[in-house]
């Protein structure tokens, strides 16, 4: 069958074939009345397979997880309750460059031609405010309707594919069913190709550079990861011995035993060989680089004047700006263009801090924790880090092929739960280990119970320490403001799924820990470690004291005695 010939197929069908023919296998939500017609459509046809979760937010976050790893994710929710549920995590893809496709079952096409009220909506007549929401936090939106759903389905998807962004579509409950004349070949998911000049001109403006420099470095920030390019600059940087670094929020984004991996640079927070290689290098390329307050040591960062920016789309190089050039065939082009360097000073990155032998009885610390973490982490390993304490994570070691999926940028606390659901059905045969505290698990807590009844087998590390500890480090290290309920965490996988073969550890020392640790991974492990509320990792407190110094002002609280948890002097 030629491409251009068309069949009859009904709209919500012609959705479904879409999202898989996209790489879409699985579609995550809860369902209502304004969607159930295709839910049942899904049933009957077999095309993708629902993951059915406990709340649209836990939807958006699993969505957002399941596209990190799959390069696509999609969820579906109900009209207005179930759309404004969902916006802070569809936010959050968008912030982390995620590309999400957020499918709204919507009031019927028949109530907006006659101006019928309905639940779900403001009551007033009105049919757009949720589309105006998503406008905030999407690349594109549509209603869909039999005129243009197979132009808009299209443009949706591949916007969402191109730009690596979320995207907003209504389809109402009474179009579903209804046929449409749509094409018979297949969406296919491609880059349109460079300008032929642009690409050739960017080429040789960076390779130019990069070969006179005596000190190139390059610099990977997440879109990197987005872009599927890591590979590519891992073979530029081999051809010509270049030091790389990352920014926190590409953190595993280069393989960190790379033998030209360097580390993570974070302005002054970051080791001094990275700060020196990034700061000081005489032609630096940076990749989709957005920096922010706690990527790069509370804007201490300062990279070189004459940097090469390059994004997804455009490059930037000295005074020229090139657009329509794709990020991987710039990079494609300086490989080839580069010569070979066999004879550049190698940096000597330094070596991992020898482990003190503690007394395996002793009450457990963050530091002997993250120390038998390290211990703990193997190739492949899918690590997840939440907001908190956890983000002593950041500075481990990784094995190769290790993805770190977290949200630095947006940093909603709970994100990493439902991802979590999202990257175990993109990968069920991964490793995952997800690391959080408390206060973020209390948020989303209850897609524990999906996990389980999917029979996925993630290892939780649950850090119990009362409360908000790392928010202790910008206000209230005693107030009770930052104190939670205390829950038998370490019970939740019982409750959840009675017949559980999960194992629950509540760890209290070192040997505690290293008994849960050396069980092995055929089952769901839920390792819940008490730690004192005002043990957390000086880097940690560092930034959020900082932080509470740049939210509040040289007249803010924090400087009030004992007000601030900081770091042990
Ligand atoms: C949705 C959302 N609400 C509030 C916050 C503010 N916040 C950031 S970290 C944090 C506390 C995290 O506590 P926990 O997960 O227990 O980590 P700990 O530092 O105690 O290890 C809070 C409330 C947030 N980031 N996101
Ligand atoms: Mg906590």
């Amino acid at each position: 069958m030629s491409s251009n010939s068309s069949r009859r197929m009904r709209i919500g069908d012609f959705l479904l074939r879409r999202l898989e023919e996209a790489g879409v296998r699985h579609l995550f939500g809860v369902p209502g009345d304004y969607n159930l017609e295709l839910l049942q459509q899904l049933q009957d046809t077999g095309a993708l397979k629902w993951i059915g979760t406990t709340s649209e937010l836990n939807a958006s976050y699993a969505a957002d997880g399941y596209a990190r790893l799959n390069g696509l994710g999609a969820l579906l929710v109900t009209n207005g309750v179930g759309a404004l549920s969902a916006i802070n995590g569809v936010a959050g893809s968008y912030s982390e460059h995620v590309p999400v496709i957020c499918i709204c079952g919507s009031i019927p096409l028949r109530s907006i031609d006659r101006g019928l009220g309905m639940h779900h909506t403001m009551a007033d007549g009105s049919w757009d405010h949720f589309l105006g929401a998503y406008a905030q936090v999407t690349a594109a939106q549509a209603r869909l309707t039999p005129r243009n759903a197979i132009t808009e389905i299209d443009r949706l998807i591949l916007t969402a594919w191109r730009e690596k962004l979320p995207v907003y579509m209504e389809l109402p409950s009474d179009i579903a069913y209804l046929d449409i004349e749509v094409p018979a070949g297949p969406l296919v998911l491609a880059e349109a190709p460079s300008d032929p000049e642009r690409l050739r001109s960017s080429i040789d403006a960076i390779a130019g550079r990069l070969s006179a420099a005596t000190s190139p470095a390059i610099l990977v920030d997440a879109d990197a990861d987005r872009f599927g390019v890591a590979p590519e600059l891992m073979e530029l940087a081999e051809k010509m011995q270049i030091p790389v670094a990352v920014i926190n929020t590409a953190k595993a984004v280069v393989d960190e035993t790379f033998p030209y991996y360097l580390g993570v640079y974070n302005g002054k927070a970051s080791e001094p060989h990275v700060r020196e290689a990034i700061e000081n290098s005489d032609s630096l390329l940076s990749i989709g680089y957005r920096p922010i307050e706690v990527t790069t040591g509370d804007f201490t960062a300062s990279l070189p004047a004459n940097t090469i920016r390059a994004r997804g789309h455009s490059v930037d190089v000295g005074d020229d700006n090139y657009q329509a050039v794709t990020l991987k065939e710039v990079l494609r082009g300086i490989i080839d263009a580069v010569p070979h360097v066999g004879n550049r000073a190698q940096r000597h990155v330094a070596a991992a801090v020898a482990s003190p032998h503690a007394d395996g009885s002793a009450k457990l610390t963050q530091a002997a924790y993250w120390q038998a973490v390290q211990g703990y982490l193997r190739p492949g390993d899918v690590l997840f880090v939440d907001n908190g304490t956890s983000y002593a994570l950041l500075g481990l070691k990784l094995p190769p092929n290790c993805t770190f999926i977290g949200s630095v940028n947006w940093g909603s606390i709970g994100y990493s739960v439902g991802a979590l659901l999202g990257a175990l059905t993109a990968a069920p045969d991964r490793r995952h280990l997800l690391f959080l505290g408390d206060g973020s698990f209390q948020v989303t807590a209850q897609e524990l119970s999906t996990i389980l009844r999917h029979n996925y087998k993630p290892v939780i590390f649950l850090i119990n320490n009362g409360g908000y500890t790392i928010e202790r480090g910008y206000l209230g290290k005693t107030e009770p403001y930052n104190d939670i309920a205390n829950w038998a965490y370490a019970d939740l996988p019982k409750v959840f799924r009675p017949d559980t073969s999960a194992r629950s550890f509540v760890v209290k020392t070192r040997r505690d820990l290293q008994n849960a640790l050396s069980t092995p991974n055929d089952t769901m492990i839920f390792v819940e470690s008490i730690m004192d509320p005002h043990d957390a990792p000086a880097a940690v407190t560092t930034s959020s004291n900082k932080g509470a110094d740049l939210n509040y002002g040289p007249r803010g609280p924090q400087h009030r005695e004992n007000l601030q948890l900081r770091p042990p002097r």
